[in-house]
């Protein structure tokens, strides 16, 4: 395991850290899963700030595997990180490119704000239906060559229970 690297469960819109990353859909306009979660603790501020984004930048919405960062209203965390997972099964072969882009646009956007922090959620393994075993393998491997490129952040894997954390454990041995 990479040493800036850390695996945990818990509620994503808990963490402390400088950001956190919103698995959500190309609208920005909320959704279900950690997108409503993170919307209900954040308050309007965050969906204020979406539709900045939408009206100034994407007004088609944000592509898949894109990232944009608006406040964290009312969470402790000072950012959140907006990207959107790829649908399973609905870009063959470049899905897997498409979610290894969430990971590291979402961390190049906070580098560009200055945090040394961040913390993902199982981006696609919900709703979008990405299997655990293989988004675990792509998130991790994302993430640690964007660190062994010598990036300062540290990265939390935040898992919303202890049945996913194991299989993420597990999947990434020997990556
Ligand atoms: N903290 C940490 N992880 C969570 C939390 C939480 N509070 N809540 C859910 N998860 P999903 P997707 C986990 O469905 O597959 C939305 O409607 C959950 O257990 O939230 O990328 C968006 O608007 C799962 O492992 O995201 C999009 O339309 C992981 O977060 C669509 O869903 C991701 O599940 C995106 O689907």
């Amino acid at each position: 395991m990479h040493k800036a690297i850390k695996i945990k469960t818990g509620d994503i819109t808990k963490e402390k850290v400088c950001a956190i990353v919103n698995a959500a859909n190309s609208s920005l306009m909320g959704g279900g899963g950690v997108d409503g979660a993170i919307h209900r603790a954040g308050g309007h501020a965050i969906l204020d700030a979406c539709r900045e984004i939408r009206n100034s930048r994407y007004p088609d919405g944000l592509p898949t595997g894109q990232a944009v960062a608006t406040t964290a209203g009312a969470m402790d965390a000072s950012y959140v990180i907006h990207t959107v997972g790829p649908v399973f099964g609905s870009c063959g072969s470049a899905c897997e490119t498409l979610l290894a882009s969430c990971y590291t646009t979402s961390l190049n956007v906070a580098l560009a704000l200055g945090c040394r922090d961040i913390a993902f959620p199982a981006i696609s393994t919900g709703i979008y239906g990405y299997p655990k075993e293989e988004a675990a393998r792509i998130a991790y491997q994302s993430v640690k060559e964007f660190l062994e490129e010598g990036q300062k952040i540290t990265v939390y894997f935040v898992f919303h229970n202890e049945s996913d954390k194991t299989v993420f454990e597990k999947s990434i041995q020997g990556v």
